[in-house]
């Protein structure tokens, strides 16, 4: 199927499936938040052994967790693209991060202000082209900064005193506060953090310190029974992990003054005013120092790398779960949580040192799982948890279900409202697709596809490697031993094959599809 036929969508038809009366005053509020590389490993209510998210557990304690929910294609633009029309990568258009989305597409916030709700996107967007389908909207250009960071409103850049976290909760409030109250609203809220460079806020500068944060157990991973695939990446903390812009040092004992190579540290750091560079360096020097003290090497290096990484990742977290806090009590305040979904979730999952990795991208479970915990009152049971695999395909359809609006001819996802509702059917999905594309590109990860069930994971490295891995969850949840070619799998690699060619013919992911995104040289 062509993904230009499937963009022809039935906008506008009202009432099927819903449950929502006709008069848009009746149908609930969304507020979708999504921050940028937040791993279910840093989140209170999954389990976290490293930090505490309570404002975010809030959210789970009255509604559900998705124990299995993925994105479809592990890196942010591609994800996000997901979220808004509905349709895998190949579908949509934007298979990596270098493309500017085709906002003419339809999308779930057009269909939803075509019915009446009042629609804005705030913070992280990441699509190059201007958003479309909001009443307002008001975002970071490309990655956007920590410390004082640019925002375009509605076209026109300006500068924020401030600290990112914060000044995204500040607008979002700012708009609830103004929306109209005669419409339902939609507010997508994207949080820049906890992406790279992972510099975290005045309020937390000094959290953790003089803790040891444990290592992952497969931090010392080596790759022995993969494909080349996995020796082949660029995205170990010990050997990639840059003195400046990734792990804050200064250039010997006793200085402020940065480190310049690796990265643009300069960029970033200078953008802090005085003020704010103050309180910077207070927290960084002496730390700095201790590190110029010891004189490092080999393992002891590493790991105090991963210190160094996984303290000021969590520490932008607790500015997250701060700011979700404050989105929450306003919500109560207003009276507004009865009404209201609330959706939090990340484009993707991370690394936090496993397989001795940070970033994303592969198939493996901590890039493939995503966080998603969802709360409506009334209608999603509080401490819930479910099984049933979601996906990023899912979010559009749940939201215009919700919503009372028929989409079942336009998206390939599907509501996850029975499940929401303790009341999936028996044909729910059983397995998984996914496709990554981004290579060659940051990070090196190879072009792959494959399946995952509850129980097995396929996957199919391809371009300038041909390489299968199977890795069987059950017995192997940490996916340390690829058993492709172990003998007592042989039936499971033919059933799962078959599986995941029916994959890719009902998702429309022909071999010509794959050919179409490949590098232009090599089409
Ligand atoms: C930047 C980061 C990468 C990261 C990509 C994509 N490098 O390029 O580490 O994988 O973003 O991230 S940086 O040095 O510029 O920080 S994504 O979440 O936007 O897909
Ligand atoms: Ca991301």
């Amino acid at each position: 199927m062509s993904m230009f036929l499937v963009a022809v969508v039935l906008v506008g038809c009202m009432g099927k499936s819903g449950n929502s009366s006709e008069d848009p005053k009746e149908k609930p509020n969304i507020i979708f938040i999504m921050s940028d590389d937040h791993a279910y490993q840093a989140i209170g209510s999954y389990g976290s052994r490293i930090n505490k998210t309570p404002n975010i557990d809030r959210i789970a304690e009255e509604g559900m967790r998705f124990e299995n929910s993925f994105v479809t294609n592990s890196i942010c633009a591609p994800s996000r693209a997901v979220l808004l029309t509905g349709k895998y990568s190949h579908m949509n258009g934007h298979i990596d991060n270098s493309t500017e989305f085709d906002g003419s597409q339809v999308t779930f916030p057009k269909i939803l202000q075509k019915n009446g709700y009042e629609t804005a996107m705030i913070g992280k967007w990441h699509l190059k082209s201007q958003p479309t389908g909001f009443d307002y909207w008001n975002v970071l250009p490309g990655q956007g900064y920590y410390y004082n960071p640019d925002f375009i409103e509605m076209g026109d850049t300006v500068r924020q005193e401030g600290y990112v976290t914060d000044l995204i909760t500040d607008v979002s409030l700012n708009w609830l506060k103004k929306r109209k109250d005669d419409q339902p609203f939609l507010l997508v809220l994207g949080h820049k953090a906890p992406h790279r460079n992972w510099m975290p806020g005045p309020d937390h500068l000094n959290d953790y310190n003089g803790e040891e944060i444990p290592l992952p157990e497969t931090f010392y991973d080596d790759y022995q029974t993969r494909s080349a695939a996995a020796k082949e990446q660029y995205m170990e903390i010990g050997e990639v992990m840059g003195p400046g812009y990734d792990l804050k040092l200064s250039e010997e004992e006793g200085s402020t003054k940065i480190v310049r190579q690796g990265r643009w540290w300069a960029q970033p750091y200078k953008r802090m005013n005085a003020k704010q560079r103050e309180v910077w360096d207070a927290a960084y020097q002496p730390r700095n120092d201790a590190f110029h003290r010891q004189d490092l090497s080999g393992k002891k290096l590493e790991e105090w790398k991963y210190q160094r990484y996984i303290k000021d990742y969590l520490l932008t977290i607790a500015s997250v779960d701060d700011n979700v806090g404050r989105v929450l009590d306003y919500l109560e305040e207003e009276g507004l949580t009865e009404n209201t979904i609330i959706v939090y979730t990340s484009d993707q999952g991370f690394y936090l040192g496993e397989h001795g990795w940070f970033d994303k991208r592969w198939m493996y479970e901590q890039s493939l799982r995503m966080p998603l915990l969802m709360r409506y009152d009334g209608h999603i049971p509080a401490g819930s948890v479910t099984d049933q695999f979601a996906l990023n395909l899912d979010f559009a359809p749940t939201f215009l279900d919700y919503a009372g609006i028929d989409i079942t001819e336009s998206m390939q996802g599907r509501s996850l409202r029975p499940v929401l509702e303790n009341k999936a059917p028996d044909d729910w999905r059983q397995s998984m697709y996914y496709h990554y594309y981004e290579y060659p590109g940051p990070h090196q990860v190879k072009r792959h596809y494959g399946i995952r069930t509850d129980r097995y994971k396929l996957i199919h490295f391809y371009y300038d490697i041909d390489a299968w891995e199977l890795y069987d969850l059950k017995e192997d949840p940490n996916e340390l031993n690829n058993v492709y070619d172990d003998s007592a799998y042989a039936d499971v690699v033919v059933e799962l094959k078959q599986q995941l060619d029916d994959l890719r013919e009902q998702y429309g992911d022909t071999e010509e599809a794959t050919e179409r995104y490949l590098p232009k040289e090599d089409k």
